[in-house]
């Protein structure tokens, strides 16, 4: 067999680089169901069979980052794997938004996985320290960079986390500089990017697929196309983790199960009516926790689905023994 590294997925193939370079793969069908994209990620590592150029096998991931994909279904949807650190990326206009950011802090707690907020655009803002002010507010213990995307000395600061054979992948909206990082990180146009719209700062959806690219220095990067919304799929304890001030509060509450909503004795509320707790934080806390009794939910009904499969099948392959043992 042949290791190789998936840089991307495609609907039926997979392109990864082995010693050799560059190869196209088809994925033997253990690793294809329901589609490819539910099975493999760009990042993971894959076994190739060198006669037939199936690749057979995902090898054990050291990190994986998901979401729930979008409309009614809901399936699970891998957007990369191995990962050592995760750059979240907004810009210093409209796109900022400290609810969203903490959306993706609990993407990446959810996947043990370091969270970088990267502010681009420091070259166009004025008030950048009032970004990082906010920055500080929502993740006090998470490194936050301002940088100019667009130069090289403007992105030296993300340096330390690009050493040899790491890997980092890129998320953030459509617009915030994504690509353009990668192509300067690279000194090299390895992406298409493209301007935003001056009325609100939005992007225009350039990238379309997720890649992994290998920077010079040895670092690896995954660009991926803008996210409209993320849904999150992860645990209670990345979201405890994320609002670990909230959590603080919370343990001096009159009641265990206080909800913080009106409760009698609340900390977490007394803390807003003080001043000392953000509302807008509090309802993003709230949003999150019902999100993840959500996702929990539909995570055990398909587990529940699964066995009920797996039971039918066994039940099956039993009389099918039974059948030809009375032949
Ligand atoms: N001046 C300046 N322009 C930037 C900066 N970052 C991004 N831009 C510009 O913003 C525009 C959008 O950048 P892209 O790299 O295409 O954004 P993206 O995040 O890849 O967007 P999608 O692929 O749509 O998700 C481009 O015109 C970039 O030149 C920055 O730090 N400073
Ligand atoms: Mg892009
Ligand atoms: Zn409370």
């Amino acid at each position: 067999m042949v290791p190789a590294r998936v840089i991307a997925v495609h609907r039926a193939a997979l392109e990864a680089l082995t010693e050799a370079g560059e190869v196209q793969a088809t994925l033997a069908s253990a690793i294809s169901h329901p589609t490819p994209s539910a099975c493999v990620a760009v990042g993971d590592w894959v076994l190739l069979e060198p006669r037939t150029g199936r690749a057979v096998r995902v090898l054990e991931r050291q990190s994986l980052l998901a979401r729930r994909a979008a409309g009614e279904r809901q399936q699970r949807q891998l957007i990369a794997a191995n990962v050592d650190s995760l750059f979240i990326v907004t810009s210093c206009n409209e796109d900022f938004n400290p609810s969203r950011l903490e959306r993706y802090l609990a993407l990446a707690q959810e996947a043990q996985v370091e969270a970088v907020i990267v502010l681009t655009r420091m070259d166009l803002a004025l008030n950048v320290d009032r970004y990082l002010d906010d920055l500080r507010a929502i993740a006090p213990h998470v490194n936050a960079c301002a940088v100019n995307a667009t130069s090289r000395e403007g992105t030296s600061v993300l340096l330390p986390w690009l050493g040899e054979g790491r890997t980092v992948a890129f998320v953030g909206s459509s617009g915030v500089g994504k690509s353009t990082l990668v192509n300067t990180l690279a000194a090299m146009q390895m992406q298409g990017t493209a301007g935003i719209r001056e009325n609100d700062s939005k992007g225009r959806h350039t990238t379309t697929s997720r890649h992994l690219f290998q920077l010079p220095g040895g670092a690896w990067v995954i660009d991926t196309p803008g996210m409209r919304e993320l849904k999150l799929e992860v645990g209670t304890d990345a979201v405890a983790a994320v609002f670990s001030d909230i959590e603080a509060l919370a343990r001096q509450c009159r009641f265990r199960d206080c909800a913080h909503q009106a409760d009698p004795g609340c900390a977490v509320v007394a803390a807003v009516e003080q001043g000392k707790l953000d509302a807008r934080r509090l309802a993003s806390y709230h949003k999150l926790l019902r999100e993840t009794a959500h996702a929990n939910r539909s995570t055990r009904e398909r587990r529940q689905s699964a066995r009920r499969f797996g039971r039918m099948a066994k039940s099956v392959m039993e009389r099918k023994r039974k059948d030809r043992g009375l032949e």
